[in-house]
């Protein structure tokens, strides 16, 4: 398309603006249960079951148009994870809040993600979805938070949001706020430069 239907189209708020997001978290946290229940009702599948690598796909939510990058969070697989955060505007990171012994593990994750290269180059906000908060035992997002260090992020913002992936609760709430970053971000015209100026989460 060329840059004058581009322009137009955006002008006339008829284009989407497009995303690429990747959703990450230990395997069995609930990613896959989560970017099914994000997916427009046509698209979304009865059975979830576990991502051998990952799985890439693109629907609009809104206004925007999301290549969703759904990683397996299979240890064998977590090297593969850094191959996909060049030019990466937004990160979900899930974890099982039920499953307090492996939030340590998942707080190592996060921070080698936080320290990659290509993540740095950029500022795109991090929704952690403290999931499994129907479990018995799950921790309160507050306590993940302070597990998983988020209050040490400062050079991005951040939310951390409680979440049941198999009702849906929590999640468009969460999708809500890190779309509206992505828009401002958008809109700024350099992804992830408005998400910086607002460096600082909310625990919710
Ligand atoms: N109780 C409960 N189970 C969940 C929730 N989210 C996912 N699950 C279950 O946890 C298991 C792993 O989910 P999956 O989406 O495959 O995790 P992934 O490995 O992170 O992609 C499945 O049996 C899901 O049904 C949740 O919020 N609460
Ligand atoms: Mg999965």
């Amino acid at each position: 398309m060329s840059s004058f239907w581009r322009s137009l189209l955006g002008f006339l708020g008829l284009l989407k603006r497009e995303a690429k997001l990747v959703v990450i978290g230990l395997d069995n946290s609930g990613k896959t249960t989560l970017v099914n229940h994000l997916r427009p009702a046509r698209l979304a599948s009865f059975e979830v079951v576990p991502t051998v690598g990952l799985s890439v796909e693109t629907f609009d939510l809104g206004k925007l148009r999301l290549t969703v990058v759904d990683m397996s969070g299979a240890s064998t697989y977590r090297g593969l994870w850094e191959t996909y955060y060049r030019g990466v505007q937004a990160v979900i990171f899930v974890v099982d809040a039920s499953d307090k012994i492996r939030l340590c593990v998942a707080k190592d994750e996060l921070d080698a993600m936080l320290a990659h290269a290509d993540v740095r180059a950029g500022a795109a906000p991090v929704l952690v979805f403290a999931n499994k908060m129907d479990l018995p035992g799950a921790v309160d997002p507050g306590e993940c938070s302070l597990i998983l260090g988020l209050p040490a992020i400062t050079d991005r913002a951040w939310q951390i949001q409680a979440s049941n992936a198999l009702s849906g609760e929590g999640v468009d709430e969460g999708v809500r706020w890190l779309t509206q970053q992505l828009e401002r971000a958008q809109a700024d015209g350099a992804p992830g430069a408005a998400a910086a100026a607002a460096a600082g989460g909310d625990r919710r």
